[in-house]
């Protein structure tokens, strides 16, 4: 990932009979979000043409999205994307602007007076649910919140997972499922040289987990369907996985750790304790097999499973929610609905990554995507549908009125401090780096 090249520049830059008059003054685009879908939007963009400022809008302090809080620690090798991101945002027609949460602190239509284009880029932050009964219980939790948990996603830090118990549930069978059984399973001498938060591997190290479950609706066929952009990788990860639960003694812990699928099974009920206080098993509907190739869907049959645990981690999606009213969404979809980036019915508006097309695919996936975004506003540009012959204010206007709202935003160098504060920091572990956990201990590192 991270090494694709942006489309060529249109007939909008260099090259073109369009260049001889340039924009008298600089076309000014916005991203909403600071993950792989901004930055790769970003990226492109700035190739595509001279004439092009880029502000990047972030809620949090730190940048990079799901690059900091999904991928799994043990993984760092995907997070050499940064490097690549670090260079756009170090752009002189790039600028980061942390610490604003867009539809909040200010809304998409004040963002779009001020800019030409609008690119909404903010990912998929929900959750999909079961819609069973016991699903609020203790005991149950998304992997949503469990890998923002571990990976120190500011808004999960007070989590504290329940591993008291022997069996884990893990509902669903995607990747994200499989980095959460990895987790809950993985020697701790492999852990603790990540930079897993160091609360997450206190827990993990007192964790009586020995035997973690992973239930899918349908068969071991369709496993590799829902990754089907890259078959022979999730192939290899499943394979990998088996050979290091398989293969390695699990010093410092009880027994032996097992993990396992249960194909054919839906989710019906979380059965709650005797007390009713939490969950204490899972009834699931077994279920036959209807269709053929792709679109072969589960049916439940009138047959029942039941499986005693103490933990079930829902890990069957991540979910986009709308931003702004005054944007429009899909709820059945749950993205933004749009026409290759075109936000539908709103001229100026675009969007790319998960909002775009749902929350599936990986690093690589989104990078295309976006780099389509970006051939679509630079399209747009060209053919006159945004007119920059009005000059916009861009961030000239935004920052003084987020100053009026007592919104403080952090610079990309902001952003560096915090950065080395945690290296610093991590390195004195054994660590690539100690995460902040606190949005405020971030700002105060930011600031000084
Ligand atoms: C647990 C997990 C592990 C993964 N592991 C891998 C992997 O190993 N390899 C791989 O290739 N892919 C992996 N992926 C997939 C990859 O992370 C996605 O393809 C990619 O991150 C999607 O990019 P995005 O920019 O659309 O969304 P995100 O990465 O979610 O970025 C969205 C950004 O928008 C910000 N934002 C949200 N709301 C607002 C707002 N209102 N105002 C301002 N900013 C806002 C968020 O804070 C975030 O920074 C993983 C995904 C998950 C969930
Ligand atoms: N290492 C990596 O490359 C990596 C790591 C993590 C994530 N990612 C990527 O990030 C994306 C998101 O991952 P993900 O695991 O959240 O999504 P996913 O791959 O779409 O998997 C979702 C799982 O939930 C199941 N499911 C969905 N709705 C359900 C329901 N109502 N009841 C029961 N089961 C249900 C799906 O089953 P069905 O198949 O039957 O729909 C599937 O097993 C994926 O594209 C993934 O490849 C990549
Ligand atoms: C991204 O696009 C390139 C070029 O079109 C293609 O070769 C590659 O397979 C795509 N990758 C993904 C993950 O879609
Ligand atoms: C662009 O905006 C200017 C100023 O409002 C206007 O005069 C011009 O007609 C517009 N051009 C197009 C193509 O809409
Ligand atoms: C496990 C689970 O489904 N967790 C949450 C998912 O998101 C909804 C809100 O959208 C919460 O109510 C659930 O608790």
């Amino acid at each position: 990932c991270g090494s694709g090249s942006p489309p060529a520049g249109s007939g909008f830059s260099a090259g073109h009979r369009s260049f001889s008059s340039p924009p008298a003054s600089p076309t000014k685009v916005c991203v909403v979000g600071g993950g792989p879908a901004g930055f790769y939007t970003a990226q492109s963009l700035l190739k595509g043409s001279p004439h092009i400022q880029v502000d990047i809008y972030e809620r949090l302090p730190v940048p990079f999205g799901l690059v900091r809080f999904g991928v799994a620690p043990d993984h760092p090798e995907v997070k050499n994307v940064i490097n690549t991101f670090t260079q756009t945002a170090q752009h002189k027609r790039c600028h980061f602007l942390g610490n604003v949460h867009v539809g909040k602190d200010i809304t998409i239509q004040e963002l779009m007076q001020a800019y030409h284009a609008v690119v909404l880029s903010y990912g998929a932050e929900g959750n999909r649910t079961m819609g069973v009964s016991g699903e609020g219980l203790p005991g149950v939790y998304s992997a949503k919140d469990f890998v923002g948990w571990y990976n120190g996603l500011p808004c999960n830090k007070e989590l504290q997972p329940d591993l008291s118990h022997e069996t884990a549930v893990i509902l669903g069978q995607g990747n994200v499922a499989l980095d959460v059984a990895r987790i809950l399973l993985s020697p701790l001498d492999l852990l603790k040289k990540t930079d897993i938060t160091q609360n997450a591997l206190e827990t993990l190290a007192a964790s009586k987990v020995q035997r973690v479950l992973m239930v899918g609706r349908r068969g071991p066929l369709q496993v590799a369907c829902t990754i089907k952009v890259n078959l022979p990788r999730p192939r290899k990860r499943l394979t990998e996985l088996i050979m290091k639960t398989l293969n390695e003694d699990h010093r410092g812990r009880q027994g032996v750790k097992r993990w396992g699928f249960r194909f054919f099974r839906s989710p019906l009920e979380v059965l709650p304790s005797a007390d009713g206080s939490r969950a204490s098993g899972i009834r699931l509907a077994v279920n036959k097999l209807e269709g053929v190739g792709d679109a072969v869907t589960a049916v439940p049959t009138s047959e029942v499973d039941e499986i005693a645990c103490g933990m079930i981690i829902s890990s069957i999606g991540y979910k986009s929610l709308p931003i702004d009213p005054a944007v429009p969404f899909d709820f059945k979809r749950a993205i933004v609905p749009n026409n290759m980036g075109r936000v539908e019915e709103t001229t100026g508006l675009y969007c790319s990554g998960w909002v775009k097309r749902g929350p599936t695919g990986v690093i690589a996936t989104t990078m295309n995507d976006s780099f389509d975004t970006a051939r679509t506003i630079l399209q747009d540009l060209e053919s006159g549908a945004i007119n920059v012959s009005v000059s916009r204010p861009g961030s000239s206007e935004v920052v003084p009125l987020l100053e009026k709202r007592g919104v403080r935003t952090v610079s990309f160098a902001d952003w560096e401090k915090i950065n080395a504060e945690e290296t610093k920091q991590g390195t004195a572990v054994g660590k690539p780096r100690e995460k902040l956990l606190d949005v405020r201990e971030m700002l105060a590192v930011a600031w000084t």
